[in-house]
């Protein structure tokens, strides 16, 4: 009788350890991706994973993003920003002109779709903060603020990460990192 009980349950109890094995790594895992995946909440829009590119020695304008996802049934605006390590916000986008890729300021900001969502990524659209008072170094977590049309203004912590991060192809001149050289250039001077 004992002999029987004890095969009927030796099997599960190997499952069960197993089980918690696995439920414990499950959790593990949960807290990792959290860790490096931030994401922050405002109204119906969700903020995921903000981060700023580290910025080379000197360089005076760093680029920011994240991806916002608005499960409401009414369209909001990204409309300005600000950040504690930089004199100035200002919402742009990258985009083709001719064989050039160029930005310009929106100053209309962006429009986050009801039930829809826009990433701010490298070549495309993009945060640009000015005047920084000190270079972004890779794994240390930058604040501002960012404000929306209906949501309103919400508390923004962003992960700074290398700056090669999220670069694309070779040819997309590097995103935004790789690209303070460039802004003046393109035509835009951002030290004015
Ligand atoms: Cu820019």
């Amino acid at each position: 009788m004992t002999n029987k009980l004890s095969r009927l349950l030796r099997p599960s109890g190997i499952e069960e350890t197993i089980g918690l094995l696995a439920l414990a790594l499950a959790v593990f895992l949960a807290i990792a991706a959290a860790a490096s995946a931030h994401s922050v909440k405002v109204g119906t829009l969700e903020l995921k994973h903000p981060w700023a590119r580290a910025t080379p020695e000197g360089a005076k304008v760093a680029g920011g993003f994240t991806t916002i996802v608005n499960t409401g049934t009414e369209p909001d605006r990204l409309v300005s920003g600000t950040a504690t390590f930089a004199g100035r916000v200002e919402i742009h986008e990258m985009a083709m002109e001719g064989d050039v890729m160029r930005m310009r300021p929106l100053p209309e900001g962006i429009e986050i779709p009801a039930g829809g969502e826009v990433a701010l990524k490298p070549g495309s659209f993009h945060l640009m903060f000015l005047d920084l008072k000190a270079g972004l170094k890779e794994g240390e977590r930058v604040k501002g603020t960012l404000t929306f049309e209906k949501a309103g203004t919400v508390d923004v912590e962003f992960a700074v990460e290398a700056v090669a991060a999220g670069a694309g192809k070779k040819d997309d001149h590097g995103g935004h990192g790789a690209a303070p050289a460039e802004h003046g250039k393109d035509g835009h001077d951002h030290a004015g």
